[in-house]
């Protein structure tokens, strides 16, 4: 497994240009904890002030469009975005699968786009309350997977996989130990079989849903936990740094 934990702050469409005292607070904390690998995706109307003002942390998007350019009114290129100065995108997040009607062939699509551009990618997947109910959360989420991640094998390095229980995304709820475990070795497992367990082995697996500074610690010693993906404790400072100290 990569061994440097990925902490990603996922501000969602909160933040002006007031926030970036917070990611300059959360830059400086940074260069102190080595240990973990930080990063922020703030609204695309931020990317290029926090790309400015950050030495150490990177920064990315919460989206982009699956075309290279042309008549989309509204929406945003992933080489605009390498352009404004964003090193990632997040795709296949479940408020975009939800709000937007995102398929997985279309998030697909966006990652091959991000990936031309020379972005990285962090790939979203997990399962409604219905179906994990319905004792099928760890076929559906891997039906996701299979349907969108990419196929070539080439920029592995630049894949991270964030699993994302719906029922646990903002509503202070978090998965048990025992599930995050289940499906993270279920994930890998799925790595491994797609592109070859030593490529496989470069691919973080985050958990995201509801992570804090309390709940951190244990969720990110977990096996094949290789980070969080945080929405929002990330949006101070203050808690977004307390769990990259419980990464570090
Ligand atoms: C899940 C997560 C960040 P939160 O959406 O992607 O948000 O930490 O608020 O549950």
């Amino acid at each position: 497994m990569a061994e440097r934990p990925y902490i990603v702050g996922n501000w969602k469409m909160n933040g002006t240009r007031a926030m970036l005292s917070e990611a300059r607070a959360i830059d400086r904390a940074a260069q102190r904890y080595m240990k973990a690998e930080v990063a922020v995706a703030p609204p695309y109307t931020l990317i290029h002030a926090v790309h400015r003002e950050a030495e150490q942390i990177g920064v990315g998007a919460q989206d982009c469009h699956a075309g290279a350019e042309g008549p989309h009114t509204g929406d945003i290129a992933a080489s605009m975005l390498a352009d404004a100065g964003a090193k990632f995108v997040i795709l296949g997040h479940s408020e975009r699968r939800g709000d937007h009607g995102e398929s997985n062939e279309l998030i697909n699509a966006k990652i091959d786009s991000a990936l031309e551009a020379g972005l990285r990618i962090i790939l979203c997947c997990g399962e409604s309350l219905d179906i994990r109910d319905a004792g099928k959360a760890e076929d559906f989420v891997l039906d996701q997977l299979r349907a969108s991640l990419p196929h070539i094998k080439d920029p592995i390095e630049r894949l991270t996989i964030a699993y994302e229980p719906i029922w646990a995304i903002g509503t202070g709820r978090t998965a048990t130990i025992e599930d995050i475990k289940a499906m993270h070795a279920a994930i890998r497992k799925l790595l491994d079989e797609t592109y070859g367990e030593e490529a496989s082995s470069k691919v973080r697996i985050l958990y995201g849903g509801s992570v804090k500074p309390e709940n951190a610690g244990e969720i990110l010693s977990t096996p094949e936990v290789g980070g969080a993906l945080v929405g929002g404790a990330s949006l101070s400072a203050e808690s977004f740094l307390g769990i990259v100290v419980a990464a570090s």
